[in-house]
């Protein structure tokens, strides 16, 4: 008994603060935002069962289940195979916003290569605040990678980021 409830208290933890992006949820996936982030937090997400747990792996997750995008609607990563190159194959229902406008919950941020990391990264925006954003993540280079509450600044690292039309 009270281990569940502990384990709602910590559940409930990890959404409170999660902000709801500006989308009609009916008509998209079959989870709602909400549901989404409370099942993926603190789990490892693999789901194209390739490369283990990716950051790329919580965003087709997202796009999927919530959005109810099917992997042909969304952005695929060539040349390069990895993250940075998402932001550059983004077609209809999703849109590129650009980083001088403000990020948005439920957005996708993508980031370019780094020194050691050729790829880049992305992640799912769950809250937005002056100078940087929270974002859910897992970190493909990390073989017992989860998916993570993480919070980045805002800095001139980000390629772009991406949003559903609708939004
Ligand atoms: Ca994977």
């Amino acid at each position: 008994m009270i281990k569940r409830f502990l384990k709602w208290l910590f559940r409930y933890w990890l959404i409170w603060d999660i902000e709801p992006p500006d989308l009609e949820e009916e008509d998209m996936g079959p989870y709602t935002w909400k549901e989404f982030v409370a099942e993926c937090l603190g789990v490892a997400i693999d789901f194209d069962n390739m490369y283990g747990a990716q950051c790329v792996d919580v965003v087709r997750y997202y796009w999927n289940k919530v959005l109810g995008l099917t992997r042909a609607q969304q952005p695929n990563t060539t040349p390069s195979g990895g993250a940075k190159d998402l932001i550059n194959n983004v077609r209809s229902p999703l849109r590129v916003r650009a980083t001088t406008e403000e990020p948005r919950p439920g957005d996708v941020v993508v980031w370019g290569a780094v020194q050691g990391n050729p790829w880049g990264h992305t992640a799912l925006v769950i809250a937005v605040e002056p100078g940087n954003i929270t974002v859910m993540d897992q970190d493909g280079l990390d073989p017992k990678a989860v998916c993570r509450k993480k919070i980045y600044a805002r800095n001139n690292r980000i390629a772009g980021y991406i949003t559903h039309t609708a939004a």
